[in-house]
């Protein structure tokens, strides 16, 4: 039996554990892997798999091994993969045992997610460590088949698929989370970005557009625009704001599962960061993508590669209409998301197909645990 062992740091938010957390998973599906994920942050992954107790050394979840890395590190017998996430280096009494393993593990950086060329070149590249006998090889996801691809489970798009056109499960998901049923004609909109956003235009645009609109937001997510627009500071979640047909709900944060299931049920999902963008990809739904903001903008052409991926299938309007809505939102031009809104969403049929389309062909590419996986074996060999 292979064993793995998977190293997370939580930097800020959600998406470090969002990743590892789903790659654990996916790879213990198959029973002839022993899977260990170290996680620093139990409280952060709290938040996304409320099964996770806090303060405990190891703990089992959905199959995978779950400890608490922390100081002093414990001795522990190194895997014959180990991956770590987002060059987050493991414990150095760690590497040191890994050097001292007669067969040497596969040592894997799991790199950040992106549509820029230049990971083509990168993907699969060895770093020989200056000092040990070890090499780390540098994986990428990606959107082209010459990269690791995507995080998708198995059945992932037929599972989706039944969801989106079964009337009676959705009905008992919006139970489930204790939401009324939509309202006839009423878009259902996600939202989960950052804090200094274009989150007030959007508030304007959709309470001046007329049609009902119900906006999904999670817990403490774009709390000082909600405040201001609706003028309160009541956003525990289970309340509920209106303003002409506007409706906007506050949720508590859901489970990785059920939030999957809220991006299918919705007609527009407001993504952030990396995991989230994902999946709203897999949801086969309009999208609008904020993306992780670094210093000095270096986010931005990050931001354009996946715009000029994403939009080469599209009629020229679609695609001009689409790129102005996220390139304000991603400014945090709020004046800008207001007056892009009606534009955008006159758009939505060709964007509605056009997603369906866009996540078949991703799925085409194969996924990033199996890719890993073969990988992984090739080097082990
Ligand atoms: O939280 P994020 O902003 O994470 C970011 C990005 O990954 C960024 O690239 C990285 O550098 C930074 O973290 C450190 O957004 P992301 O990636 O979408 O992760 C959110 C996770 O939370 C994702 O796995 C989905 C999950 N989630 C739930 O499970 N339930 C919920 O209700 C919500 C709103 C999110």
């Amino acid at each position: 039996m292979r064993s793995w062992d998977i190293f997370c740091t939580v930097v800020d938010n959600y998406g470090d554990i969002g990743v590892c957390w789903r790659l654990a998973r996916q790879l213990a599906l198959d029973r002839s892997r022993r899977v260990r994920l170290w996680i620093d942050d139990l409280a952060s992954f709290r938040r996304i798999c409320p099964d996770i107790a806090c303060g405990v050394d190891a703990q089992t979840s959905r199959g995978v091994e779950i400890r608490w890395w922390r100081e002093p590190f414990p001795a522990a017998e190194p895997a014959d993969v180990v991956i770590e996430a987002f060059a987050c280096d493991p414990p150095a009494s760690y590497v040191a045992a890994m050097a001292r393993r007669q067969s040497k593990p596969v040592w894997i950086n799991l790199e950040f997610l992106s549509a820029e060329n230049w990971v083509l070149g990168c993907h699969g590249l060895p770093s020989p460590h200056p000092s040990l006998p070890l090499v780390k090889y540098f994986f990428f996801p990606g959107f082209d088949e010459a990269t690791g691809g995507l995080l998708a489970e198995p059945g992932l798009l037929e599972a989706r698929g039944r969801f989106q056109n079964a009337a009676v499960e959705q009905a008992r998901f919006w139970e489930d989370l204790g939401l009324p049923a939509p309202r006839a004609g009423e878009t259902q909109v996600s939202m989960f970005c950052y804090p200094d956003g274009g989150v007030g235009g959007l508030l304007r645009a959709w309470a001046a557009g007329g049609a009902p609109l119900r906006c999904l937001v999670p817990e403490g997510i774009a709390s000082a625009a909600l405040s201001a627009f609706f003028d309160t500071d009541a956003l525990a979640p289970g309340t509920v704001l209106r303003k002409a047909g506007l409706e906007v709900r506050i949720f508590p944060f859901l489970d990785q599962d059920r939030y999957d299931r809220l991006l299918w049920a919705c007609d527009l999902n407001l993504v952030r960061g990396e995991d989230s963008f994902v999946r709203g990809q897999w949801a086969a739904r309009p999208m609008l993508w904020q993306i992780y903001p670094q210093a000095e903008g270096v986010h931005l052409p990050k931001l354009q590669a996946f715009l000029d991926l994403y939009c080469a299938g599209l009629p020229p309007e679609t695609a001009a209409a689409l790129t102005r809505f996220w390139q304000a939102w991603n400014r945090g031009d709020a004046a800008g998301v207001e007056s892009v809104w009606p534009e955008f969403w006159r758009h939505r049929p060709v964007l509605d197909a056009h997603a369906r389309r866009w996540s078949e062909k991703l799925a085409a590419g194969g996924n990033l645990a199996n890719n890993l996986a073969q990988f992984c074996e090739n080097l082990l060999k």
